[in-house]
């Protein structure tokens, strides 16, 4: 007899097994029964695995074994079977690793009622689901209430499908620190093709979950250092439980929060400043699915917090037209959690002053200068929290890596005639190039005075090595136009180094002009 072992990752065992009805059956019969035999010997779920034995003509051709001689090895390895299978089911069950619920349209359609589940990761089950009891933490010795605990909240799933982004979250969350992360699973409840009912569960939801960190702290669990992470209807989730537990927990960050039902409500039924000692929200989809207003001590719109690129414009692009700009900021917060690169955040009025680059002043937040969107932007929490509430803008590239290297420009021209247009500058380093177009506006230009642009840029360049510029109005039928720079001067936001410089350079209207741009000077000319 010829047999194989099949590693079968341990969750599946509750698939298993599938005893055959008796032990006389041919070796063809035999091919089709899967057992499992002894499974989970290491202490860690998903690197154990379930062997799955196998037997059958495979086996007779490569064994040339007679047909007497494969029945009698069956046979032994199927009472070796039975005798490890109890074993065997008990251990899977012990360390089963727990899923999100997997529902779907159907349960959508018909609606559900809530059920809260609560799905434990540390670094020792980093990628296998622990659920959680309500009632009795003993139960756990793997949850260790001295750690800081993260809980992750989803929103409306009108579809009943899981999260996208579950185990990138979980795996970039216990990257980061040594804590306990909860994936709070509340599929039963968001499920449901009714807005209003996922809205109406989101209350139950807070109270079920608070009794669960009530139960924390008696425990001996601060909570200070408790962090909710809730993504659009959980962001207000996160706030119910935290104005439940008195605004004592440590931090909120509200990824989207959900506007619908929650605009123009007042602090006690949705997310505010008071709900926890920190608070930080994300808004990317203001205009439709998300909040508009700020609910934090700092509230960050990137590309103003409405639409974001790389999303599709029309409704013909179907489900991702609907999702695409609210589920970014999960993205957004990833990338941050990963620490691709940083997104340096403006505080200003509006979008508009922002793009304008009238906002680009760090000087409140001291030698720190501005926030860093994301996970650590709690670093600016002393200064953020004794100013408030804090309104930021920044802009993004439509895919990973997100973040955008922002230039302050200066352009002083001598035309004696007033010019207004749009600037495209192009930086060039080695063997690559960067581009910034500053069209959100007409940028008027007036002798002698300084016209200030902010030109962000999808990459960032080391060494830039040439600079191209492009001047144009905007209007195909106008006569071509000039404009006479007397300097342009570019500042790298983010480094510390000499502005680069051009004197003197005459662009003519939609022509691009390159050169090789030289250490500004000193002089404010
Ligand atoms: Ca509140
Ligand atoms: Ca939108």
């Amino acid at each position: 007899m010829f047999c194989f072992l099949d590693f079968v990752q341990c969750h599946q065992c509750k698939h298993l097994p599938l005893l055959p009805a008796g032990l006389k059956y041919s070796a063809r019969e035999a091919t089709s029964q899967r057992v499992c035999v002894f499974a989970c010997a290491s202490s860690i779920c998903s690197t154990s695995a379930c062997w799955t034995l196998m037997t059958g003509e495979r086996g007779e051709q490569s064994s040339g074994h007679s047909g007497e001689d494969h029945l009698q090895s069956m046979f032994l390895w199927q009472y070796l079977t039975l005798l490890l299978l109890p074993i065997t089911v008990q251990i899977c069950k012990a360390q089963r690793c727990e899923e999100f619920t997997d529902l779907d349209l159907s349960h959508a359609i018909i609606g559900t009622s809530l059920k809260l589940r609560l799905l434990l990761y540390t670094r020792h089950n980093a990628t296998c689901g622990t659920l959680v009891s309500h009632s009795d933490l003993s139960k756990h010795p793997q949850f260790n209430v001295s750690r800081p605990t993260t809980f992750v909240i989803h929103g409306f799933r009108p579809t009943g499908s899981p999260p996208a982004w579950i185990q990138n979250l979980t795996k970039l969350l216990l990257a980061r620190a040594d804590h306990n992360v909860i994936m709070v699973d509340w599929n039963h409840g968001a499920a449901n093709v009714n807005y209003f009912k996922a809205v109406e569960n989101t209350r139950k939801a807070a109270e079920n979950l608070t009794a669960f960190v009530e139960m924390m702290k008696e425990r001996g669990a601060s909570l200070g250092s408790v962090h909710m992470i809730g993504v659009s209807l959980g962001a207000h989730l996160s706030g119910f439980v935290g104005a439940n537990m008195n605004g004592s927990i440590g931090r909120i960050t509200a990824l989207d929060p959900a506007g619908p039902q929650f605009t123009g409500s007042s602090p006690e039924n949705r997310l505010d400043p008071s709900d926890a000692q920190f608070v930080d929200v994300l808004h990317t989809d203001m205009d439709a699915l998300g909040f508009r207003e700020p609910l934090g001590h700092i509230d960050f719109y990137p590309n103003g917090g409405a639409d974001q690129p790389g999303c599709p414009k029309t409704v013909f692009s179907g489900g991702a037209y609907f999702k695409c700009d609210h589920q970014r900021s999960v993205w957004l917060l990833l990338d941050s959690l990963n620490r691709t690169c940083a997104s340096r955040v403006y505080p200003c009025s509006s979008y508009k002053d922002f793009l304008s680059g009238d906002c680009l002043s760090c000087d409140r937040f001291g030698a720190a200068g501005c926030p860093v969107f994301g996970y650590d932007v709690t670093e600016w929490k002393d200064v953020l929290l004794r100013l408030g509430q804090t309104k930021t803008f920044f802009t993004t590239n439509a895919k990973s890596p997100f973040c955008m290297t922002g230039y302050r420009v200066e352009v002083m021209v001598w035309n004696k005639e007033l010019r207004f247009g749009y600037i495209t500058i192009k930086l060039h380093g080695k063997g690559e190039e960067a581009v910034a177009t500053i069209d959100h506006k007409a940028a008027e230009f007036k002798k002698y005075s300084e016209t200030r642009l902010l030109a962000q840029f999808d990459r960032d360049i080391q060494s830039v090595k040439k600079v191209s510029l492009k001047f144009s109005t905007g209007n195909p039928l106008k006569a071509k136009q000039k404009l006479s720079v007397l300097r342009i001067r570019l500042t790298h936001l983010e480094r510390k180094e000499r502005p680069l410089c051009r004197y003197d350079v005459v662009l003519q209207q939609n022509d691009e002009v390159t050169f090789k741009p030289i250490p500004c000077e000193d002089s404010n000319f």
